[in-house]
């Protein structure tokens, strides 16, 4: 029935919301820079993700994958918020309930203004101790490798879901409660494919929220979704949720 709806029906629809839910992904942080993970030039593609992001892995050589960490967050310090991510720290100040979930581990969304967010698979600027679970900011470029604990000496890795690892339980909880909860689900730059984030589109959609998908490609939740627009985070984020997007 009708027309699909257009970016202005979408705003208004945000602009009319009590409750708002984000989920975004390595997409959002393209746009400042940040290699994607299955993108052509992603992050995985000379390595297979169980070689590193994995429990096994770490075990197995855990200076290779400090390696690539310290690649990675070498990388990410000289890079900054764009536009989208602004746009959704306006977002938060203006929606009553609003709460955004970030697959990403970059602390971009923080570094932006975002306070009400869980960063479900963790934070790169973060550590923990294997031996006695201490956790602590560490923002060291290079990073000593391999790093020990202040308090035990015990090995640190990064404070960071791999593969086959539980997501925190407060972050789930957190989660799940504002995908039953949201009137809209906003998606942004995620292929869909890692779980159990992926199966959070569903989730909100079988508690009655409007699904709108932003993604440069068709994504396997583009079919379930209410809405979904092809293109740039930074271009079309602000335009969706900024009250200077309603002009130009
Ligand atoms: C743009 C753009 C622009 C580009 N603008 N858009 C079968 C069923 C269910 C579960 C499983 C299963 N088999 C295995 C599992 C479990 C596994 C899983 O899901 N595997 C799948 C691959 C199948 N999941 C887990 O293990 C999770 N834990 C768990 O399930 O615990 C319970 C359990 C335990 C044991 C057994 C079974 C269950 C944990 C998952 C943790 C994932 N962590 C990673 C790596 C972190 C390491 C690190 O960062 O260092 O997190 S994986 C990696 O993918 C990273 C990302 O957060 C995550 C998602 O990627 P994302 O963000 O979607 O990025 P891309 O690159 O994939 O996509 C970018 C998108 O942006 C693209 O679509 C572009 O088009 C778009 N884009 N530029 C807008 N400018
Ligand atoms: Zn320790």
């Amino acid at each position: 029935m009708g027309h699909k709806p257009t970016i202005t029906d979408i705003k208004e629809r945000i602009t009319q919301a009590r409750s708002v839910t984000v989920l975004t992904g390595a997409g959002i942080s393209a746009d400042s820079g940040v290699p994607t993970f299955r993108g052509a030039d992603g992050l995985w593609k000379n390595f297979r993700p169980e070689e590193l992001a994995s429990p096994d892995a770490f075990e197995r050589d855990p200076r290779l994958v400090w390696e690539w960490y310290d690649w990675r967050r070498e990388l990410l310090s000289t890079k900054t918020p764009n536009a989208a991510h602004e746009a959704l720290v306006e977002l938060e100040k203006r929606i009553a309930d609003f709460w955004l979930i970030t697959q990403n581990v970059d602390g971009l969304h923080r570094t932006a203004g975002s306070t009400q967010v869980s960063e479900i698979h963790g934070n790169i600027w973060k550590v923990r101790c294997t031996n006695c679970g201490m956790v602590e900011s560490n923002h060291d470029v290079p990073i000593d490798i391999l790093p020990s604990c202040t308090s035990c000496q015990g090995l640190l890795r990064p404070h960071i879901v791999w593969f086959g690892e539980s997501l925190a339980r407060e972050d789930l909880d957190a989660s799940f409660s504002a995908l039953q909860n949201c009137e809209l689900l906003l998606i942004i730059g995620t292929s869909g494919v890692v779980y159990p984030a992926a199966s959070f589109a569903p989730i909100a959609k079988e508690h009655g929220a409007f699904v709108v998908e932003l993604n440069l490609d068709p994504t396997p939740n583009s079919d379930l979704v209410d809405v979904s627009f092809q293109g740039r985070a930074r271009d079309i984020v602000p335009l969706l949720v900024t009250s200077s997007g309603n002009r130009g």
